[in-house]
């Protein structure tokens, strides 16, 4: 099977907490404040990996957790950070985040995106020893981890894409012009799962090519297969509309398949397309293809069985795909190629500090329940003291 969806959980670790700690030597009576920082928490972070195909991977667990930062100790012995976590995913992986936003597009091999930020590791109380201060009696807890929910969808990044009814030999021409060899038959449907196929010119550059499952009137009604394989032609900068030209229908065929691509929408009906008419060795004398259409950048008679009218085709598709975005191009990129987004770092308006009587709270609060869940992070129990303000409370 082919996943082209996967729903995961992210949870990048807390940051560990900052030690309190004093120096302890011999004949030494009062030491100094020697207390270490926590480590930072492990972001979890997504790459998009060439070898991936699908996102199957990820299918079989939900939750992907980093793990905590160390807490510091004394000596000012500094935490470790927590491991982080890589997903690997396909390339063209779309991220939306808890609220249904894009979070990230990762369309390019390689990128990257954090996707939860490890909480930062709180301060240990060597670090607040000033010459008015010299004995901190508290260091700071670590930060919170961050969670979120996340819809992962595979858009396949193809140059061009193969799109028409099914039996037109979509699939037969992506083995005629291509590396790749989907399975064909003279049976509709026979393609469930796109494919992706490079074109070679004799000059050595190369484009890819996706077949998708073939597409029927009312696919966007869910007939057939349905229509949201085309989400893998959202990225193909080129349509190359199959047609069995081998009787007098194409331009009834053509208009069919125009209507689904305008209903599925993502702006499918506005582009550029090469018409390929197919199974040519079937009719000597076939009746014309009319269709005058200004996205209709070319018009090609194949046979896919005698591979007559390859070589052309072959040279159209070169000639005519228009050029990829330049990288580094945002205003041609965006939104479409948009591919990293970091995840802002949790901040708080509010810091929770470990005394040696309990905790105590610095800054603004925003609310109990903010504070609540804050002070339960940092691990309180049953009858420690909490400082905020001037106000002394044992934590029930
Ligand atoms: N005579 C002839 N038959 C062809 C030609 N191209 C494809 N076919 C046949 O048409 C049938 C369908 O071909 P496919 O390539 O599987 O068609 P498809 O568009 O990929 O079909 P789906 O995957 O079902 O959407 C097969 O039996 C092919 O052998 C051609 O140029 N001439
Ligand atoms: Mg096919």
């Amino acid at each position: 099977m082919f996943h082209d969806r996967a729903r995961i959980v992210v949870r990048s670790g807390r940051g560990g907490d900052g030690a309190l700690s004093f120096r302890r030597e011999k004949y030494v009576p009062r030491g100094g404040p020697d207390g270490g920082d926590g480590g930072r928490g492990g972001d979890v972070t997504l790459v998009a990996d060439p070898a991936l195909r699908d996102l199957s991977s990820l299918r079989g667990r939900r939750l992907f957790a980093a793990a905590r930062g160390g807490n510091g100790g004394g000596s000012r012995k500094h935490g470790a950070d927590g491991a982080p976590v890589e997903l690997a995913v396909p390339v063209g992986t779309q991220v939306t985040g808890d609220d249904g936003g894009l979070v990230s597009d990762l369309a390019r091999v390689g990128a990257r995106v954090v996707v939860a930020r490890g909480g930062g590791g709180g301060r240990g109380n060597a670090r607040f020893a000033t010459p008015t201060r010299q004995t901190p009696r508290f260091a700071e807890t670590g930060m919170p981890g961050e969670e979120h929910a996340l819809e992962l969808r595979l858009k396949l990044v193809a140059d061009a894409a193969l799109a028409g009814l099914p039996n037109a030999g979509k699939s037969s021409l992506l083995r005629r012009i291509s590396n790749a060899t989907p399975k064909v038959a003279d049976y509709p449907f026979t393609t469930l799962q796109p494919v992706l196929g490079t074109v070679e010119s004799p000059d050595g550059a190369q484009l890819t090519v996706a077949d998708v499952p073939g597409l029927i009137e009312g696919a966007s009604d869910g007939v057939g297969l349905g229509h949201a394989f085309l989400a893998h032609l959202e990225r193909a900068r080129l349509l190359v509309h199959v047609i069995d030209g081998s009787d007098g229908d194409a331009d009834t065929r053509f208009a069919t398949i125009d209507r689904e691509l305008a209903l599925y929408g993502a702006g499918l009906d506005e582009r550029p397309q090469i018409v390929v008419l197919n199974k040519a060795d079937l009719t000597p004398d076939p009746a014309p293809f009319s269709v005058d259409d200004a996205r209709i950048l070319a018009v090609h008679r194949v046979s896919c069985a005698t591979g007559v009218g390859i070589q052309e085709l072959k040279r159209a598709l070169f000639a005519l795909c228009p050029a990829a975005p330049e990288v580094g191009d945002e205003e041609a990129e965006l939104p479409e190629f948009l591919d990293y987004r970091p995840a802002p770092p949790a901040r708080r308006s509010f810091r929770i500090l470990r005394t040696d009587r309990g905790f105590r709270v610095v800054g603004a609060v925003p609310s109990d329940d903010e504070l609540e869940e804050a002070l339960r992070g940092a691990g309180i129990r049953r009858g420690v003291l909490v400082e905020i303000g001037d106000e002394e409370l044992e934590w029930e």
